[in-house]
């Protein structure tokens, strides 16, 4: 009698646990910033680098039409390339974030650049940068100040 309680609960069990999942992916409707952070820079810096993984797991394509931030003066998208073996940066007006898709800003590819900032930003602590989407939402990121 009571190793047949135990199955139904665990039945039940999985069942809640899958309407928890299925709850989580409706929840999905923009892209997400994954491992998102920032170089510590020394004070007086000027420029700071952000880096992070775009992960769009929804059905949409989505543009990145703009980034700001409270902590910075301005916040621009770069394209790294390297011709004649020289790094040169150019800024991305729009980012693509194709359905189904992940876009990384990683060293050697693609950068936050993070210009101005307006206090110190020890390591340890959190930035706040608002990626303003195509459709008129705004993906709130938190970037974290490590080396
Ligand atoms: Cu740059």
């Amino acid at each position: 009698m009571s190793s047949f309680a135990t199955i139904t609960n665990k039945r039940l069990t999985g069942f809640f646990f899958s309407l928890l999942l299925s709850a989580n992916s409706w929840a999905q409707t923009q892209p997400e910033l994954v491992d998102a952070w920032i170089t510590a820079a020394p004070p007086g810096s000027r420029n700071l680098a952000g880096y992070f993984i775009f992960e769009n797991k929804t059905t949409n394509n989505f543009k990145i039409i703009k980034v700001k931030s409270p902590a910075f003066e301005k916040v621009e998208m770069h394209q790294v390339s390297f011709p004649n073996g020289m790094m040169r940066m150019t800024e991305i007006e729009e980012l693509a974030l194709p359905a189904g898709q992940t876009v990384a800003f990683e060293t050697g590819t693609r950068h936050l650049m993070l210009i101005g900032p307006k206090h110190a930003l020890p390591i340890g602590s959190k930035v706040k940068v608002d990626f303003s989407l195509n459709n008129g939402e705004i993906i709130n990121a938190q970037l974290d100040v490590r080396r």
